[in-house]
């Protein structure tokens, strides 16, 4: 088994997303949280496990800093834009483990979308990524997101506990999912995921109280904790989110 020490505390996660920029563009951005160097500051607060950067931005502001001994680094290894609007989307490797390691990374992740007709290129890559990453005693992060025409019209629930238990049979250490439609699914998928560690993904920015009540239920169905951009990073006040997300997870 690989060790997650690094990237866990007893067992929990907490991570601080920030690859929006590729995914969504600046469109989520206001001329503060644009800035990648204030991000790093909401990150290495305490509150976080690790932070999540493409490639760039880990180069330019993480690498040979003194955030890489604050917060630990989870490089994410494909991308794409949201401008090629296609049913069935492809993302790809832009990164490799050996980059990943030379940049400061403690684990990596890749994003697999389940559903989509270009599943099996990402399936050739992700294992490729798993078994490079294993040989180093790197944790690999499995982003199983439900997108494409393989998924129209199947039940959401089903298709969460698909995505997680492929986390599972591909070999990932944690997979970060969607919520889906309630919690008695949710804990479905946790249970397909077996002894791979789910987190759950914030989503756009929701009330306070909306969102906190959502990472109390994704606790309650046996997650290992919540990888969050939008919802902390969008917020008048990220820190005092953090903690209450923070509270949650450790509670
Ligand atoms: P958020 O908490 O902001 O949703 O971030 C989590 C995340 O998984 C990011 O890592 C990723 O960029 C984004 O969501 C993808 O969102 P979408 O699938 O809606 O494009």
């Amino acid at each position: 088994m690989t060790d997650l020490s690094k990237i866990t505390k007893d067992g929990k996660a907490f991570y601080l997303a920030y690859d929006q920029g590729m995914e969504h563009g600046p469109a989520d951005f206001d001329s503060d949280n644009v800035d990648p160097q204030k991000i790093i500051g909401i990150a290495a607060s305490g509150y976080f496990t690790g932070v999540i950067f493409q490639k760039g931005i880990a180069e330019k502001y993480y690498t040979n800093t003194e955030f890489a001994q604050k917060v630990p680094l989870i490089l994410k290894l494909n991308g794409k834009t949201n401008l090629v609007q296609n049913m069935d989307p492809y993302s790809p490797q832009i990164c490799s483990v050996d980059e990943a390691i030379q940049i400061g990374a403690s684990a990596v992740g890749y994003t697999i979308y389940v559903g989509s007709n270009y599943e099996s290129k990402m399936f050739e890559e992700f294992s490729q990524i798993e078994q490079e990453a294993h040989a180093k005693n790197l944790p690999l992060i499995g982003w199983m997101y439900i997108k494409g025409s393989g998924a129209s019209g199947r039940d959401l629930g089903e298709l969460s506990a698909y995505a997680a238990r492929l986390g599972l049979e591909m070999g990932a250490d944690i997979i970060k999912i969607k919520y889906p439609e309630n919690e008695q699914e949710l804990k479905w998928a946790v249970e397909a995921a077996g002894k791979t560690k789910v987190v759950v993904s914030g989503g756009i920015r929701e009330t306070e109280e909306i969102f906190l009540n959502e990472v109390k239920s994704c606790m309650n169905s046996g997650c290992s904790g919540m990888a969050v951009g939008r919802n902390i990073w969008q917020s008048d006040n990220p820190l005092a989110i953090a903690e209450k997300i923070h509270n949650i997870i450790w509670s």
